[in-house]
């Protein structure tokens, strides 16, 4: 067989087992990486990517026995890279209730995480953590929403400064859609308990969000 041929064989075996392994071999560990292995029940995860090719997961583990939020780094290799089970994000979810968390990237590496809160009534928290997987704000997260109402279900974009808006259901009347923002140090930059973006008569409800890429955000 002359030379030609067989640089074509081999450029063509080559590329093929190149393809096998970017496959089959990315994480090779069969049926996946395992993030927490922790007693309890692990549920209601959310994911972001840590701009690095790798992720961090968030999830609440025993929601409506005694939930508490945490978090995971796993990089590029599939390798875990925080405290083995995950880092505390908030402990201080009253017993019987459900934080169902939510997360976005801030841009820089790490995540905001935004949840139900129940330690004084109804009301919304959010922490940021960095890549590190260094909580950023105060402990168990700063208040987003502490007015005297329900407010509940939480949905976040960024702002495109390693903050962001979020946006809850607020039970003033019926169910109104109400926003804050809260720039990258966990300050909130709108009013105290948020601005109204939809109070009218009946019920709001299965609130959704995208970023308008100039930092504001569109709802529906
Ligand atoms: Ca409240």
């Amino acid at each position: 067989m002359k030379p030609l041929n067989y640089l074509i064989i081999y450029l063509i075996v080559g590329s093929l087992l190149s393809l096998f392994t970017v496959l089959v071999y990315a994480w090779p560990v069969l049926d996946g990486v395992a993030i927490c292995t922790a007693s309890g029940n692990q549920v209601l995860q959310a994911m972001v990517s840590d701009g690095d090719s790798g992720a961090i997961i968030i999830w609440e583990e025993n929601p409506n026995l005694c939930p508490t939020i945490y978090a995971q780094r796993v990089n590029r290799f599939g390798s875990i890279v925080w405290h083995p089970n995950g880092i505390t994000i908030s402990t201080s979810i009253v017993p019987a209730t459900t934080a169902y968390p939510k997360a976005i990237s801030d841009n820089s590496g790490g995540a905001i995480i935004v949840w139900d809160d129940h330690r004084n009534g109804s009301d919304i928290y959010a922490q940021r953590v960095n890549s590190l997987g260094s909580t950023l704000w105060a402990l168990n997260g700063v208040a987003v929403c502490t007015g005297s109402t329900f407010q509940s279900l939480p949905e976040l974009v960024s702002d495109d400064s390693s903050g962001a808006i979020i946006c809850w259901l607020d039970y003033i009347a019926t169910s109104d859609i109400y926003a804050q923002q809260i720039n990258s140090f966990g300050q909130k930059l709108w009013a105290e308990n948020g601005i109204s973006v939809c109070t009218a008569p009946v019920v709001q409800q299965n609130v959704q969000m995208v970023t308008d890429y100039s930092g504001g955000a569109i709802l529906t």
